[in-house]
């Protein structure tokens, strides 16, 4: 089922371990030519251009881009009562951990009279995006909605495809998991044009105002990767997110049983995702790839994971041992790996790149996607290696608060002025000995 690359004793540097790993490839570069026409129109034209791709290409025409707060609170009263207990555990889960990620302010003194505080504040309004199309995920908007709020950002939109069978509003369970969590701002728009309508601000069809915001977040397909691109800067983003990833590290004491259902778990998502087995003991790679077989035949999107396994971003990877097999996983950076070893606690702690680590037979990535406490919009693509997921880290600005006294500034002024002449750069060092005229400074 899944194709195989022996590496077995044949690990070689991270960079060339990456080019021989299967991967899937998200060439953003190649749809900015489609992608940039409509940023621009909707930086000229708002919301009328937002409304004409919508019906291009979501099919329907909403009345109003902003969703009325009638129809927020009326998708949580007709949300099933099941599904409105597992989205509030979800919440309380999210919200658990997330608290402990808030950042205290510090202030450290450098010398006498010299201190300098690192302040932390929170981006003053976020654009949440949460996908439609072949992803209509609520937990998605929990995982986006709590890291902000916990931040303690005081202005945010939740932004997602208006659906034509739901008439021209988002889907309703996105809509619920909005109103569990407070939000009363969701604009029905998907896509690039999405992302340019969060990032420029518009009018609304009657006349109310979408006011911009300063940080787009949250997944999307190739097209939201692209504009994001376009947009960074003019706003922040997290990360152009590519396919899912899951990576299972594993030896002969796993459950083929259980690494088959994790590997299928993520190729659901997408024919792009990657699933990726990684083990020294070929017997396991054998007993996963028949039970592959045995389980695709019973899920539901048959289809779509075909595709994902048998696509070349997908495959088993042989090593010699598990300690190869680290070094093979370190260089990957996946955005979700997983340990079933022998001691997987202590391989997990030797684990340096990945966007989540799922440890032992326990903690299958379905686990993380929903209830764990963790967050799921994490880095792909490789990105492991330089980016962390989503967090009250992404919404917070840490801002360095200078502050010396006239004694303080003297004491160093010489340094300053030293260091500034060597860059030719006298104007910086005149900055000081300006407040000092007996060092020579031009009081003028
Ligand atoms: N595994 C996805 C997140 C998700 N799974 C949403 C289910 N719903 C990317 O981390
Ligand atoms: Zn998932």
């Amino acid at each position: 089922m899944l194709s195989r690359t022996d590496l077995r004793g044949r690990t070689t540097t991270p960079a060339q371990l990456r080019a021989v790993l299967p991967r899937a490839e998200m060439d953003v570069d190649a749809v900015l030519h489609q992608v940039r026409p409509i940023v621009d129109a909707v930086a000229a034209r708002g919301v009328e251009a937002v409304l004409e791709y919508t019906e291009k290409f979501d099919g329907v025409r909403p009345a109003s881009v902003r969703v009325p707060a009638s129809e927020i609170s009326s998708a949580l009263s007709s949300l099933d009562p099941a599904l409105r207990e597992a989205l509030e555990e979800v919440i309380a889960r999210i919200r658990r951990v997330h608290a402990d990620q808030r950042r205290t302010e510090t202030t450290t003194q450098v010398v006498p009279g010299g201190t300098v505080t690192e302040k932390w504040v929170p981006v003053e309004r976020v654009g949440l995006y949460a996908p439609g199309g072949l992803a209509v995920y609520p937990s998605t908007v929990v995982m986006n909605v709590v890291p902000a709020q916990i931040a303690g950002v005081e202005s945010l939109v939740v932004c997602s495809p208006p659906q034509a069978e739901f008439g021209g509003l988002p889907h309703p369970t996105i809509l619920a998991a909005a109103a569990l969590l407070g939000v009363d701002e969701v604009w029905a728009a998907g896509g690039a044009q999405a992302q340019a309508l969060m990032a420029h601000g518009g009018v609304d069809t009657d006349g109310a105002e979408l006011a911009s915001v300063d940080i787009v977040t949250g997944p999307g397909n190739i097209y939201v990767a692209a504009a994001k691109r376009v947009l960074r800067g003019l706003i922040g983003i997290d990360a152009e997110a590519g396919p899912t990833e899951i990576a299972i590290l594993a030896d002969s004491s796993a459950d083929a049983v259980h690494v088959a259902a994790d590997l299928i778990s993520q190729a659901e998502h997408d024919p792009l995702a990657a699933s990726v087995l990684v083990t020294d003991s070929v017997e396991l790679a054998d007993a996963v790839d028949v039970e592959l077989e045995r389980q695709i035949a019973a899920t539901k999107h048959v289809e779509r994971i075909r595709t994902a396994l048998g696509g070349s971003q997908s495959g088993t990877v042989l090593v010699s041992s598990v300690d190869e097999g680290v070094r093979v996983v370190n260089a990957y950076a996946a955005e979700h790996l997983e340990i079933q070893t022998v001691d997987a606690r202590a391989v997990a702690a030797r684990i340096r790149s990945a966007g989540a680590i799922f440890v032992g037979a326990h903690s299958p990535v379905s686990l993380g996607d929903y209830c764990a406490g963790s967050n799921h919009v994490l880095p792909t693509g490789g990105c492991a290696r330089h980016s962390s997921g989503l967090s009250v880290q992404t919404f917070l600005r840490g801002i360095h608060v200078i502050d010396y006294s006239e004694d303080a500034l003297r004491e160093v002024a010489d340094k300053v002025v030293a260091l500034a002449n060597a860059e030719d750069l006298p104007a910086h060092g005149q900055a000081v000995t300006a407040r000092f005229p007996q060092k020579g400074g031009n009081t003028a």
